[in-house]
């Protein structure tokens, strides 16, 4: 079997930081190899590098190296590494998420050619495939499905491309059919949603909640840690409603608008990524509703919905570190120099309210 690397954390306390980050608001959605010169990141970019990520090494439980999982080690700095992103760069999740695994890159001098499936799944398994052939000697992926990838890993062992996984996890067996899993823990996530929602509402009343999208372990484990938590601290809160959006603004809009007018009365929305947060907001907003009327908490951790807390519509945002790029290079250097890296490691992701929203504005992305 070949090296897929892919890393997740099993827990917080265990990940050491290391490195700082910064993402670069970049828009790119071609097969291409790039040339970074001209993508410097802006100012306040740059002051924005408070982000810390784990180290490979530093995580905790079972490891993996090269010689167990039976690839070949390479120099990555003479490498070719193709990217290939899920969905179309209008989510600033997307669009921060390839810019920081464009930023390290460049830094490391590595060649780097980018996909972009616009949101379809066949389109990505494709897109994979043209990077390989294309000439990719290693692969970083950001899924768009847990399921649906063997044709990818069948043709990437012929070759020994090893392949990181970053953001979501796809279904096969760690330092097996992959190395490591890079990812944000999803369910911690939402028990802290939920804590964020239970302050906002004094933990009484009917709550909604915006879907992400089918067919990935997020919204799975967004949901479930949302929910336990609300069952395990806040009895007082009742889930009467549960609709997809799709992880989209205008979807979320859309579904927002049908469930004011089922529910008028509706306390609260949890919203599983921020743009169908944002979406509910100007689903509000069409309503004739004021500021607060409905308490709102996201996840992901952009711009436009922290300063939505500023102006009062969101009452909190749990962030989805999108800064991907050092951990993603890191633990491909680490495994094919031969050293181990863990099977779980995860980014590390901060959180918004109304005590930090002006504050830490410039951290969100
Ligand atoms: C999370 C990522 C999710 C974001 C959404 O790692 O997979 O997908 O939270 C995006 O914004 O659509």
């Amino acid at each position: 079997m070949k090296p897929i690397a892919v890393v997740r954390r099993t827990s917080a306390r265990h990940l050491l930081a290391a490195g700082l980050v910064t993402s670069l608001a970049l828009a790119t959605g071609c097969t291409k190899s790039e040339d970074d010169s001209d993508n410097k990141p802006s100012a306040s970019q740059q002051d924005d590098a408070g982000q810390v990520v784990a180290s490979p090494a530093a995580g905790s439980g079972p490891t993996c190296t090269i010689d167990a999982y039976g690839g070949q080690k390479l120099d990555l700095k003479g490498a070719t590494v193709g990217f290939s992103q899920s969905e179309k760069e209008a989510n600033p999740f997307r669009i921060a998420e390839t810019a920081s695994i464009k930023a390290e890159a460049k830094k490391r001098g590595i060649k780097l050619l980018t996909a972009n499936a616009q949101s379809q799944f066949s389109k990505q398994i494709s897109d994979v495939q043209d990077l390989i052939a294309k000439g990719a000697n290693l692969l970083v992926i950001a899924p768009l499905n847990s399921d649906g990838w063997e044709p990818v890993l069948r043709t990437a062992a012929a070759k020994h491309i090893p392949i990181v996984t970053i953001d979501r996890k796809i279904n096969a067996t760690a330092c097996k059919d992959y190395v490591s899993f890079i990812g944000s823990d999803f369910v911690e996530q939402g028990k802290r949603a939920a804590d964020q929602m239970i302050e906002a509402t004094g933990g009484n009343g009917e709550i909604a909640i915006l879907l992400g999208a089918a067919g990935n372990n997020v919204t799975t484990e967004r949901t479930k840690g949302f929910e336990d938590r609300i069952k395990e601290k806040a009895p007082g809160l009742k889930i009467v409603f549960k609709q997809t959006g799709d992880f989209a603004r205008e979807k979320g809009q859309s579904v927002t608008e049908n469930l004011i007018q089922s529910k008028p009365g509706i306390t609260g929305i949890y919203a599983e990524n921020d743009e169908m947060g944002i979406g509910a907001v100007n689903a509000l907003k069409g309503a004739g509703k004021k500021p607060g009327d409905v308490k709102i908490v996201t996840v992901d951790g952009t711009r436009n919905a922290v300063q939505q807390i500023v102006d009062g519509w969101i009452s909190g945002v749990i962030e989805s570190n999108p800064r991907f790029g050092p951990l993603a290079f890191q633990t491909l250097d680490t495994f094919t120099k031969g050293d181990k890296v863990s099977q779980d490691i995860v980014i590390k992701d901060s959180s918004y309210s109304k005590s930090n929203a002006q504050s830490d504005l410039n951290k969100a992305y």
